[in-house]
């Protein structure tokens, strides 16, 4: 899949310390949107990614949308060379993949020189760098809201990844047990706007606790439980070898990693999933073999959860189920009358268009995913999967400018949720 992908040893100073890494390089790789408007043109693209086993950013919605794909230097003027000859729409999106990278990490370094706790102007490591730095870490911001609201803020690890990290979750609660809204962010590790909009919503709801209104009906109702980093090997490796890694990092037998995406028990193994350990799309060996989804599983099992949230990036979408089938949940009609609701509230903010409904409608089939499972396993009345910003200017490496606007209307967004039902 990483097809050609240069292997470069680099010193990378990080938080003041430095580390040799073997970083993965992206220079002068490309994000071409190809808008194929056939079944015939989807063909011949799709045939050119399995070829070539290039990365697709995004997925073909209906015939004549972006569908956007990575391209390495050495295959570009081939890629292209076809598309112009089977006069396949399409448009460069990203130029150079690894400048746009080297400008997020260039301003991750300068911005640490001025620390402040929840620092939503800027993406965060879990767990890793422990010097005087670490009111930057997202394990310190979580730790952080439990020391400045204890009545409120309850951290618990809900289990150890296969690389011996913590999952941890946020429980925000006003006391006793009320039916609980579950949201989770960073089930793949590049979609780094996620991890950090689940510590924007930990933030206006503790901030919010006392102060605003609409925040206390809020938890005067539910509970919320917030695991803002699913995978956090994977996320740890995006900040030390590949940015643009996806799944888990357990070694398989010739690659690395199982899209957690896939681990689901609905229809595991099914459309949209591949059996092929070095694949994107790699499903495991077994449903729930992975620490990951079996985290989701068992933390949720026992909850009561009234609504489930899973934050993704990218596309600007709100899918409620199926992922697996075309058929629609018996409540169909409801879940897509509040993820309606959602939207309107989410696009009020800043005017950030969002595309509702079933999966399979909005995005593409996939098996094996947590909102198919969370619904017609675990008992989740609402099962909601969101797509964050943007629609792929920037994709996977959205600039921090715009972790706090992606913050506001995404919390609108399911703020208004909540309260639709
Ligand atoms: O493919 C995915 O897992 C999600 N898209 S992403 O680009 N963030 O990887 C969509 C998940 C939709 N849910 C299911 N297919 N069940
Ligand atoms: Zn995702």
């Amino acid at each position: 899949r990483y097809e050609g992908k240069k292997m470069k040893l680099t010193v990378v100073m990080l938080l003041g310390v430095a580390a040799l890494t073997s970083a993965i390089e992206y220079q002068r790789y490309k994000v071409v949107s190809v808008r194929p408007r056939t079944h015939e043109e989807v063909m011949i693209v799709e045939g050119l990614v399995n070829r070539w086993e290039l990365d697709q950013w995004s997925s073909l919605k209906a015939l004549g949308t972006p569908m956007d794909i990575m391209v390495s230097p050495r295959l570009t003027q081939r890629f292209l060379g076809v598309l112009r000859r089977r006069h396949i729409p399409f448009t460069i999106k990203i130029n150079d993949v690894q400048a746009l990278i080297n400008t997020e990490s260039a301003q991750y370094k300068t911005s640490q020189s001025m620390p402040h706790k929840f620092d939503h102007a800027d993406y965060h490591r879990t767990d890793e760098v422990s010097n005087e730095s670490d009111a930057f870490l997202i394990y310190s911001i979580l730790k952080g809201a439990e020391t400045d609201f204890p009545d409120l803020v309850t951290i618990y690890t809900a289990a150890t990844t296969y690389e011996g990290r913590d999952i941890r979750v946020a429980k925000v609660s006003t006391g006793g047990s009320k039916p609980v809204i579950w949201i989770d962010c960073g089930i793949h590790a590049r979609e780094w706007i996620a991890h950090a909009t689940c510590q924007y919503i930990l933030d206006q709801l503790t901030s919010g606790s006392n102060s605003d209104s609409e925040v206390s009906a809020l938890l005067d109702s539910y509970d919320f439980h917030i695991m803002p980093v699913v995978n956090p090997d994977g996320y740890e490796y995006t900040w030390t070898s590949d940015r643009l890694w996806r799944k888990n990092r357990v070694p398989n037998t010739i690659c690395h990693g199982v899209d957690c995406n896939r681990n689901f028990d609905s229809d595991f193994g099914g459309i949209g999933t591949s059996d092929n350990p070095c694949s994107d799309l790699y499903h495991g060996k077994s449903a729930f073999s992975e620490k990951e989804s079996q985290v989701v599983r068992d933390s949720i099992k026992d909850l009561g959860v009234k609504m489930f949230v899973t934050i993704h990036s990218y596309s600007q979408l709100w899918m409620t189920p199926y992922g697996y089938t075309n058929d629609k949940p018996a409540n169909y009609d409801e879940q897509y009358r509040v993820a309606g609701e959602a939207v309107v509230a989410l696009e009020a903010v800043h005017g950030t268009r969002y595309q509702y409904g079933n999966i399979a409608d909005v995005i593409y089939m996939a098996a094996g995913g947590s909102i198919d499972w969370a619904y017609d396993s675990a008992g989740v009345e609402y099962a909601f999967g969101l797509e964050l910003r943007d629609t792929g200017s920037y994709g996977f490496l959205l600039p921090k400018e715009q972790i706090i606007p992606t913050g506001e209307e995404t919390w609108a967004g399911i703020k208004a949720a909540v309260q639709a039902i």
